[in-house]
């Protein structure tokens, strides 16, 4: 123990993260390892297009004890009962899981889905609270329990937690009934157009959590900022109860042989601890440390890595070194099942194959992706970049759409804030240049530098040149601590030798990213390179693109390409070459590698021995 010392709220800036706990949602940090009963499994569902369940005929919100009303099912006991509907085993499906892949009717279904299970609970633990967690609902889940309502969320892609009250709870047949609506709409995140498919449902797990009357709703743990150079390394951060409270905290990390108790009088505390022998995490060694948090109720555990991230001079650092970002772009989606991805062994498939790539980053896009894909790059050492889905023509001038996206980027960080793979939030994908959105996107910027203090804020801009010199200019650059690109010269404009004649600047001192770049080849289509959707087309495209890459300027800090996998997309429509998917994949539909992948990889690994000796 010779190395702690604990001093207690030192810094402006702890006082800064410390006051906006207040600001953030009331997610229970680190489910996954609490005690919990998981929901997944078989449900029963109605499709109800007309939200006939929800709204009588005169379309009013039905009434929480209606008869109709598709959460209050269960009540039909007479024979004389007209009944229109019900749940039952002939229309069942699987959770967590989307519906499109789950039925054939599902493929195109865009609208209302009532689902239905129900669970006994042993009720001699009064002592807990309970909370019904979801991973992530597709768009919107309004949630009954009992017949009662617990709570509308709005998000596709971000967690949400419901208390149930205990007076509603019943040992046995406890009826839980989602309504899940995934209707496009121009006010919502994203808007109705997107190049992804728009897959519904209860898509990520849903679980019981069981917690104490006072308990550790979240907290953070992370390397204090520029610690990495001290001999003696500073691990801070904070722990927030779920209520004010008179308790000791016991934040434990055994490796490091750190333990010390926290008093906490109110609802939060901010701590902060010297050790010298902190091993950093890195994509080289991803190093995890054991972190325990204990109160007289409870312990949690979790896995944190240490880490800096900075930009210093216009690099990109890590643990003061120069790093270059070998990324892939990925969507949450196993393309042989046509699926969304939603577990651990997905997790561990899709960053299996940017692994192939030899890739040490990977760009979620364009939502976020399950706490699953977040864990796995932590120990498999993947750099992240997470993004909210604040994409291309979101209505800029509007605040409750700003606040949606406030919403979303908190329940983003809230649920990742300990995941030392995340290296840099984004706040959103391909978003024209007006004043307006320059407003909407510096305020989410700002909004994320708020919440986290410790890592890089990006967006992925746009340039459309296809020769000359390509200066980002864009406003928005200004604000961001990168400035990220998506360029695809010679795929939407011109032949991929345009690249040869565009060299790259930005008028902000900061490291130039291209956040992506690509083209289509669809797998097995082999012809000369100047036939477009070729394989070869799409090798020439990256042959092209290194040749450029190996000319950037001295802070261009890496690349994603677009994209690990050839996706699902309802914008893409050619009779035989789409068919309804993107091809611009390195892996085919059946993960079979395309021409391009062996392109990159050998950049990635010359890369490699550049930056990684
Ligand atoms: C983009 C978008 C991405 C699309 C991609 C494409 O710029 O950010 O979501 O899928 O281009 O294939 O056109």
């Amino acid at each position: 123990m010779k190395t702690i010392k604990i001093s207690l709220i030192l810094s402006v800036v702890l006082l800064t993260v410390f006051n906006n706990l207040k600001a953030q949602t009331n997610l229970i940090h680190n489910v996954l390892n609490r005690k919990n009963i998981s929901l997944n499994g078989t449900w029963q569902y109605i499709i109800d297009p007309y939200e006939t369940g929800f709204y009588d005929y005169r379309r009013e919100e039905r009434k929480e004890n209606d008869r109709e009303a598709y959460w209050n099912t269960e009540k039909f006991d007479n024979k004389t009962d007209k009944k229109e509907f019900g749940f039952t085993d002939k229309y069942s499906i699987k959770v967590p899981g989307d519906w499109n892949s789950q039925a054939d009717k599902f493929l195109y279904y865009e609208g209302s889905v009532w689902y239905k299970r129900t669970f006994d609970i042993d009720l001699s633990k009064t002592n807990e609270r309970i909370f019904l967690h979801f991973g992530a609902v597709n768009y919107q889940a309004d949630v009954y329990l009992n017949g009662k309502k617990l709570g509308v969320h709005k998000g596709g892609f971000t967690a949400f937690n419901y208390e149930i009250p205990v007076s509603i709870l019943k040992a046995k047949e406890n009826l839980l009934v989602v309504k899940v609506d995934n209707k496009r709409a121009l006010d919502e995140i994203p808007t109705i157009n997107t190049d992804w498919w728009n897959y519904g449902g209860i898509t990520r797990d849903v679980n019981l959590v069981f917690v104490p009357q006072t308990f550790v709703q979240t907290y953070s743990i992370s390397l204090a900022k520029g610690s990495h150079v001290a001999k003696s390394k500073t691990i801070e951060g904070w722990i927030k109860l779920n209520q004010k409270a008179n308790e000791n905290v016991t934040l434990e990390i055994p490796e490091l042989k750190i333990k010390q108790v926290l008093k906490i009088d109110g609802d939060s505390i901010a701590f902060s601890v010297k050790t010298s022998a902190v091993q950093l995490w890195s994509t080289k060694s991803p190093k995890l440390y054991q972190v325990n948090i204990s109160t007289n109720a409870e312990k949690i555990t979790d896995k944190i890595g240490f880490r800096n991230v900075e930009v210093l001079d216009g690099k990109l650092m890590l643990n003061g070194k120069q790093i270059f970002l070998r990324g892939i772009s990925v969507h949450e989606e196993i393309p042989n099942e046509i699926r969304r991805a939603y577990s651990a062994k997905d997790a561990q498939h899709l960053l299996g194959q940017a692994k192939e790539l030899n890739a040490n980053m990977v760009r979620l896009a364009h939502y976020p992706h399950n706490e699953h894909m977040t864990r796995a790059a932590d120990s498999l050492g993947l750099f992240v970049w997470s993004e909210i889905p604040v994409y291309w023509t979101i209505d800029f001038s509007s605040n409750e759409v700003l606040a949606k996206a406030k919403t979303q980027l908190e329940e983003m960080i809230s649920r990742d804030r300990n995941r030392a793979s995340i290296i840099i939030w984004s706040v959103g994908n391909e978003t024209p240049v007006t004043e307006a959105r320059t407003l909407f996107m510096s305020k989410l910027v700002a909004k994320t530098k708020e919440l986290d203090q410790s890592r890089i804020v990006a967006a992925a801009l746009e340039s459309f040149g296809i020769q000359g010199v390509q200066t980002v200019e864009d406003p928005l650059g200004a604000f961001t601590d990168i400035v990220a690109v998506n360029q695809y010269i010679g795929w939407y404009g011109g032949l991929p030798d345009n690249s040869r004649k565009v060299s790259w600047a930005t008028k902000y001192n900061k490291p130039l990213f291209f956040s992506e770049t690509g083209a289509e080849g669809f797998s097995g289509l082999r012809a000369d390179s100047l036939t477009r959707f070729s394989e070869e087309f799409q090798e020439w495209y990256y042959k092209e693109q290194v040749g450029m890459f190996k000319r950037m300027p001295a802070n261009f800090a890496g690349l994603s390409p677009w994209i690990l996998n050839d996706f699902r997309s309802p914008r893409r429509n050619h009779p035989t070459l789409q068919e309804g998917w993107n091809n611009k994949g390195l892996f085919d539909h059946d993960g079979k590698k395309k021409l391009a992948f062996y392109v990159l990889k050998a950049y990635y690994d010359e890369m490699e021995k550049k930056f990684d000796k």
